[in-house]
């Protein structure tokens, strides 16, 4: 889908109004600098990046909560902007890498990449589902609901009609449906009980770190894309959480959980799915260099890098 010679388009995103944690809105900022743009150069991709992306503030004085979902305003605005952005890269036949700042930026791009490929599949890799509704949801964080708001199990609807006068936050996203039998995820180890049952109820493709012990990182990459792209011929969406990884290997991330992906299977399920020629965007979100000392920031950031490049086609050999 991504024409030769292929351009990337990175998209910067200092975003961090999903979750609680200061930093994560430094992640793109430390990839970049360690280098990001020369890499993929180096792997023969022509690099767009015109600096990260400036986002209009909403103070939380104009932000109250609306149920338990915080800072409503300011994710609608900020995800709306994001999935402008990256549906007109795609549309231009660019592939969009967007760099987080934290998950819920994912409402945004793949929003974007829906704008262009209507058949696409997402691979979610991550150690969170992601798929708390306005109900489920304990913390209120919009970056543990991405999922819930992009198969229209949430929505502006949800939210009541009642915003003053402005639209109701997430209305942008009304048109937009992502089926869930197009969702695969990698990785899962920290899901709530109400995201257990929206998984079950919705036959959604889950491959935990059970099924990763069990049957290899190898078959269950295969198992999940026979679940969402069975004849292979659809475009994929890469969602890739850093906390995927486990927190020996990507320590500075705002809610890591043990018992994680290796270095090497997180690399795996990059070059597996550029090798089937079917990316056609990629999100690597949740780098928080503000967590940790220097060495383990560094390491994430590393880490970070590297899998985009394998995503992106490094090979080993
Ligand atoms: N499930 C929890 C919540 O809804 C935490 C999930 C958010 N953490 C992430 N997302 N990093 O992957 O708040
Ligand atoms: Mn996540
Ligand atoms: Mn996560
Ligand atoms: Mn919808």
């Amino acid at each position: 889908f991504i024409a030769e010679p292929k351009t990337v388009s990175i998209v910067g995103c200092p975003f961090s109004g999903g979750q609680h944690r200061v930093g994560v809105d430094k992640g793109p900022i430390h990839m970049v600098n360690a280098g990001l743009v020369e890499q993929l150069r180096g792997l023969g991709w022509i690099v767009e990046f015109d600096g990260h992306h400036q986002f209009e503030d909403i103070s939380a004085e104009f932000d109250p909560p609306i149920g338990k979902l915080k800072n409503p305003r300011f994710v609608s605005k900020v995800t709306q902007a994001v999935a402008q952005v990256v549906g007109d890269h795609a549309t231009r036949g660019s592939l969009p890498l967007t760099l987080g700042g934290d998950h819920s930026l994912a409402m945004g791009t793949i929003a974007g990449t829906l704008s262009r490929y209507s058949d696409a599949c997402v691979i979610w890799v991550d150690a969170h589902a992601d798929i708390n509704t306005h109900e489920t949801t304990d913390s209120g964080n919009i970056h543990g609901m991405p999922l819930a708001f992009l198969t229209s199990l949430s929505g502006s609807k949800s939210l009541g009609n009642n915003n003053g006068g402005q639209p109701v936050p997430f209305s942008w996203l009304d048109s937009v449906h992502l089926h869930p039998s197009r969702l695969a995820y990698i990785g899962l180890r920290d899901v709530d009980q109400g995201e257990k049952t929206i998984l079950r109820e919705h036959n959604i493709a889950a491959f935990s770190m059970h099924e990763i012990d069990r049957y290899g990182i190898g078959s269950v990459v295969e198992m999940a894309l026979d679940r969402v792209n069975p004849d292979r011929s659809k475009p994929i969406h890469l969602s890739f959480d850093v906390d995927a990884l486990d927190p020996s290997v990507a320590p500075s991330t705002g809610t890591p959980v043990r018992g994680g992906l290796t270095f090497r299977e997180g690399h795996y399920i990059c070059e597996r799915l550029y090798e089937t020629g079917l990316l056609v965007a990629i999100d690597l979100m949740e780098v928080n260099p503000s967590l940790r000392d220097a060495a383990d920031v560094q390491q994430t950031v590393a880490v970070g890098c590297s899998l985009v490049r394998a995503a992106l086609g490094e090979t080993l050999l």
